[in-house]
């Protein structure tokens, strides 16, 4: 320990570009061993709040890490890259809604602003989820804005810059803890590399750091790992649509099968959110079109499932005004349950939920009762569509009840009255 309470280590500053939902927790990681980390980040404001020792993201355990980080000095923040021992590229890498194909303008971007400051010994880790052969792309820009140093995909093992992929593999609402104990997985660029972000990683990583061929097979396993995951929901949602046609219960079918020693089928829902796992198959399909069949469909049937659940809806209010000829489209009331795009966190972005509730909300002429608890006001997407109700007040009144996100605290709650569309099997 220096005098300064500072570790001294090969790593005496680490810069990490990107202060999101995977950039400010692995930052803190490292301030909160004692490491003097320089977080950069392109949005003032982020910058400027977390300098306060606040957080712009909502994930457990995070403000208090990232208030303590800041207070003892570990963790500053700033628009502009310092010189670092250690460069960690953490900024996101979305895609064209449309066309389906990924935006690596972010990692281009973060590459150009650190490369002024890199110097011989530097390592650079692109974290970010990204398409096979993009760590090597990111070597080339830094080549190309620097060609008084040498990288690894000219002078190998003899290079300045060590440069490796290393993907975040953390669950969003556990980031904090399996930032710690999952397994890492390592592609250098030449196994040296790999040797040096291993130490890195090792500073607070209790898991395995597993060293993988290289970057493009670190890439690869990524987008795996979360294509995995895809094709077995889109499997559970297509046995839904099934399901629900031969009048079977798929969660007593999937919990049946499930107990094969050889099956383990994931649960069926609205359809697959988040910015992952509906995103980074598409990576896989951009670079291989005519071999990802099977990945591009799994896709498709869980894009398909929110407009399902819409139109189950609609026929539900048709059999509602045909069962009771006296009541009128404007008496009829709905209710949804949940909004988040999974059980038990309260992020509404990529949602099936969200876009269900607002589908319904638009063509309804009755009224939209919305139930989650964990928002205290409407997303603007359903503003002048919906009201937000507790629990017990839609429960009590709706007509028909949607249920769309299975969060603890509507488990075990009583079947309502009305005709119920469970996508969660939570009133089963
Ligand atoms: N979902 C289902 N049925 C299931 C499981 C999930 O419909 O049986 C839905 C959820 O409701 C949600 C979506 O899938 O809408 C994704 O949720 P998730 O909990 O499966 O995953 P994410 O997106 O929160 O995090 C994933 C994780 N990947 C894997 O588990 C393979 C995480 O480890 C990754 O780090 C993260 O993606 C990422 O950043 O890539």
């Amino acid at each position: 320990m220096g005098q300064d309470g500072l570790r001294i280590s090969e790593f005496e500053r680490i810069s990490v570009v990107g202060l999101g939902y995977i950039g400010l927790p692995t930052a803190t990681m490292f301030a909160s061993r004692r490491y003097r980390v320089i977080g950069v980040d392109v949005n003032e404001k982020t910058v400027r709040t977390i300098n306060r020792g606040e957080v712009h993201i909502v994930e457990p355990d995070l403000d208090i890490a990232v208030r303590s980080a800041v207070a003892a000095g570990y963790l500053t923040a700033s628009t502009t890259p310092e010189a670092a021992d250690a460069f960690l590229i953490a900024v996101p890498t979305p895609f064209d809604n449309g066309n389906h194909l990924p935006d690596l303008s972010y990692i281009d971007a973060a590459a150009r602003s650190i490369a002024p400051v890199l110097s011989p010994g530097n390592l650079v880790v692109l974290e970010s989820t990204s398409p096979v052969g993009t760590t090597e792309r990111m070597a080339d820009i830094l080549a190309q804005e620097r060609p008084d140093l040498t990288f690894p995909q000219n002078n190998g093992e003899e290079s300045d810059i060590r440069i490796a992929h290393c993907p975040e593999r953390v669950l969003p609402g556990k980031v904090m803890l399996e930032l710690v104990t999952n397994d890492r997985v390592i592609g250098g660029m030449t196994p040296r590399c790999s040797e040096l972000a291993s130490r890195l990683y090792r500073i607070f990583v209790a898991g395995e750091c597993i060293h993988a061929s290289g970057p493009r097979a670190a890439e690869m396993v990524k987008l795996t790992e979360n294509s995995f995951r895809d094709v077995n929901i889109a499997f559970a949602n297509e046995l839904s649509l099934i399901c629900a046609r031969q009048d079977i219960d798929v969660w007593e079918l999937i919990s049946l099968a499930n107990r094969h020693p050889r099956v383990n089928i994931l649960q069926p829902g609205p359809g697959v959110g988040g910015h992952c796992i509906a995103v980074d198959p598409w990576f896989i399909v951009s670079n291989a079109p005519d071999e990802a069949h099977l990945i591009r469909t799994a896709r498709e049937v869980n894009d398909g499932k929110p407009q399902w659940v819409v139109d189950q809806v609609r026929a539900a209010l048709a059999q509602h005004l045909a069962a009771h000829r006296d009541s009128t489209p404007h008496e009829v009331t709905i209710a949804c349950y949940g909004l988040a795009f999974k059980p038990d966190i309260d992020d509404l972005r990529e949602s099936p939920a969200l876009e269900i509730a607002q589908s319904i909300g638009q063509d309804l002429k009755g009224r939209l009762l919305v139930v989650e608890p964990f928002i205290s006001r409407l997303p603007k997407a359903l503003a002048g569509y919906a009201t937000l109700v507790p629990f017990e007040a839609a429960h009590e009144k709706a007509d028909i009840h949607v249920m769309l996100v299975d969060h603890s605290a509507f488990k075990g709650s009583q079947v309502p009255d009305g005709t119920i569309i469970d996508t969660r099997g939570v009133w089963r």
